[in-house]
């Protein structure tokens, strides 16, 4: 299977993070597409014509695109339902947590997007609405603490967790862990994971 993939993107590492977890890391081939979203790829846009990563081209040609669809076609291969809980109740709260932290991470790269144009491009009611659901998503997401904390792993934590260690990543100059204590406990240990240890970000 071929990943289109960055070393710098939470949606990929949200991917690799499950690939390791499954025990899948080894069927992926890794191929660096670069992307932005006022520049398309024009060789990723053969395999997905949103120019988005991650982008899954399996053996037979078919294309995935979507973390986690992704996610969920990992799952499938590797069997089991560790990601994706079986009864209802598990699954409806891991991808209801998978959405918090999905989302999380949508409003952090288009923050981070806006404050990245230059000044006189900026939209001040963009910067400001980003850093409003920025600032409220914070104390959602510490209220979640006893959730993540009663099980292990699916795909809840694992987006919460890519979400965090982005703030990490991108935002180190805003630390969150002071106010959220309970949130930062719980990403201690989700981040000394070998699974997220084989993800930390780069650059370039
Ligand atoms: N909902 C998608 C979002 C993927 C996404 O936005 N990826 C970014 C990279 S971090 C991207 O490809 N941006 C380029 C663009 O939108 O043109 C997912 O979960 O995979």
């Amino acid at each position: 299977m071929k990943l289109h993939w960055s070393g710098r993107s939470p949606f990929v590492r949200k991917v690799m993070v499950a690939a390791h977890e499954l025990g899948l890391v080894d069927r992926l081939k890794l191929v660096r597409s670069v992307v932005a979203m006022n520049a398309p790829n024009r060789e990723l846009m053969r395999d997905n014509p949103l120019s988005r990563i991650p982008t899954l081209v399996l053996d037979d040609g078919t294309v995935l695109t979507d973390s986690l669809l992704i996610c969920e076609y990992l799952q499938v291969q590797a069997g089991g339902n560790l990601l994706f809980p079986a009864n209802t109740a598990g699954r409806i709260d891991a991808l209801r947590r998978h959405a918090l932290g999905t989302g999380f991470i949508e409003v952090t790269v288009l923050r981070r997007n806006e404050l990245n144009r230059a000044p006189e491009q900026r939209s001040p009611a963009h910067v400001d609405a980003y850093a409003a659901k920025f600032a409220a998503t914070l104390p959602a997401l510490e209220r979640e603490a006893p959730t993540l904390k009663a099980k292990s792993i699916d795909v809840g934590h694992i987006a919460i967790g890519c979400a965090l260690s982005y703030l990490d990543f991108r935002f180190a100059d805003e630390p969150w862990r002071p106010a959220y204590p309970a949130l930062a406990g719980w990403h201690e240990a989700f981040a000394a994971r070998p699974s997220m240890h084989a993800t930390v970000p780069v650059d370039g």
